[in-house]
């Protein structure tokens, strides 16, 4: 079974591990053929005297020399291929449709939404913890912080994990690309309570986002009740 990919860049990231898998497994396993095939081909006989071999012989060498080029040549293929994707999702910043601030502690996660004006630490500011809401299809920076020790932000479905680390603010981005509810788990050992450090993302449509923003933020909430 597959894992959900629900970020714009999940399927990047799947994509380079099948590469290095493949090209990885095909060389794991035709070395192991040869290997297991030689043993057996000169296995012990009645009447045959092994032969010492340095290993230096031109047509011997060979067997090192041509693989040895070949597996270099994989090696390209898997260095520019993590090169791009690395890029894409970790050195590039996409213009963002919306900002939100995440912040580790021992042992939750707390999301600060900036509210209408678009700002963080103003008046409209809200809070939620553990639960992060989203919209789909809209490119989101996220601005990760650390309240004590080091914890690691990882939304598996988006193919997504970064370290929060004390005193930095890191800014990375994702953008959803699939509505529902799927798992966040802090991925560093963070304490005691680092295995009940889940969160869930919630991603939603824009009608229910609109609708959860207005219900939750205090802007939102006065006008709801002034009507
Ligand atoms: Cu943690």
């Amino acid at each position: 079974m597959q894992l959900i990919q629900a970020s714009s860049f999940a399927a990047s990231v799947d994509g380079l591990i099948l590469l290095i898998t493949g090209m990885v497994g095909f060389w794991f396993i035709l070395a192991n053929i040869v290997f297991f095939g030689l043993i057996w081909r000169f296995r012990a006989k009645p009447g045959v005297k092994s032969r010492y071999i340095t290993g230096s012989e031109p047509h011997l060498k060979r067997w090192i020399t041509i693989p040895h080029a070949l597996v270099l040549v994989c090696d390209v293929f898997i260095i520019v291929g993590a090169m791009r994707v690395w890029y894409n999702i970790k050195q590039r910043l996409p213009e963002a449709d919306a900002t939100v601030r995440v912040i580790g502690q021992q042992w939750a996660w707390v999301f600060q939404y900036p509210g209408t004006d678009g700002t963080f630490d103003t008046a409209d500011d809200f809070f939620t913890t553990d639960d992060l809401y989203v919209e789909n299809g809209k490119t989101y920076h996220f601005q990760l912080q650390s309240r004590d020790v080091i914890h690691d932000f990882s939304v598996p479905v988006f193919r997504l994990k970064q370290d929060a680390v004390p005193g930095r603010t890191i800014t990375g981005w994702f953008k959803p690309t699939r509505t529902g509810t799927f798992d966040i788990q802090c991925a560093e050992i963070c304490g005691i309570g680092h295995g009940v450090m889940a969160g869930r993302i919630h991603v939603q449509d824009t009608a229910e986002h609109a609708a959860w923003i207005a219900g939750h933020s205090p802007a939102g909430a006065q006008t709801a009740s002034a009507q």
